[in-house]
């Protein structure tokens, strides 16, 4: 070390080419690393055999809207999939990743992080590749079950998946209201065997199953249809 100019230490070395040059760094700072990967078998860490995801985004989220801002300090991951974070004062942050159309987290997608000065906290995010879970609500105006002609898409509905089956919409439930053609999506869903319900509405009456099971495959679509007709 040649000096110590604050809370920075400023060292004499050699690059790669054998030229002297100076480097620095922060005493006061740490760093956030880690790893993106492809969590094939959805238990939640990185086995032999999965893969580290490229070009996925890291942040520090620092007003934790969920969002990457310009003031945050945001990464790329690597073609193995690492990531790391520099020159971060020590203190707490939260760092997140920002996902990726058609995969599913299988951990968590932040963490609250207590950084130390000089030191390095590892912590790494799981996805897999998703399903879609589509279809349609229609208006079963002669009650037989089927969509037949004339018989139009409703706007509006809920269709949830139901993931403890108690019938009910829950906050952590996914969930998509229908279009004005009746369409309803549910995307990103992490590969699975669930059940697909419609919510109630009043005035009207089911006149198909109120549930599907469905076993959704790895980049998979499962399509079901809801009819109802008003009471
Ligand atoms: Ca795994
Ligand atoms: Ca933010
Ligand atoms: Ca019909
Ligand atoms: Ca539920």
């Amino acid at each position: 070390m040649l000096a110590s100019i604050g809370t920075k230490l400023v060292f004499d070395a050699k690059d790669e080419s054998g030229n002297d040059q100076l480097w620095s760094f922060d005493t006061n700072f740490g760093s956030i690393s880690g790893s993106i990967f492809n969590d094939a078998n959805h238990n939640g860490a990185k086995d032999s055999g999965e893969s580290g995801l490229a070009g996925w985004r890291v942040y520090i989220d620092l007003n934790n809207d969920g969002v990457p801002n310009k003031n945050e300090p945001t990464v790329r991951t690597s073609s193995s999939g690492f990531y790391q974070i520099d020159d971060l004062p020590a203190g707490k942050y939260t760092v997140r990743q920002t996902r990726i159309s058609g995969y599913a987290a299988t951990t968590n997608e932040s963490y609250r992080v207590t950084v130390e000065a000089l030191g390095n906290v590892v912590k790494k995010f799981g996805n897999a590749i998703a399903g879609t879970v589509r279809g349609y609500v229609f208006d079963d105006t002669n009650h037989n079950g089927v969509r037949d002609t004339g018989e139009a898409g409703l706007f509006n509905f809920r269709v949830f998946i139901d993931l403890d089956n108690d019938g009910v919409l829950d906050l952590n439930e996914p969930t998509a209201h229908t279009n004005s053609a009746g369409r309803y999506e549910i995307a990103d869903v992490l590969p699975g065997d669930y059940r697909i319900r419609l919510k109630p509405k009043g005035g009207y009456v089911s006149t198909t199953q109120k549930s599907f099971g469905v076993s959704l495959s790895a980049g998979g679509t499962s399509s079901k249809r809801f009819g109802v007709a008003l009471i």
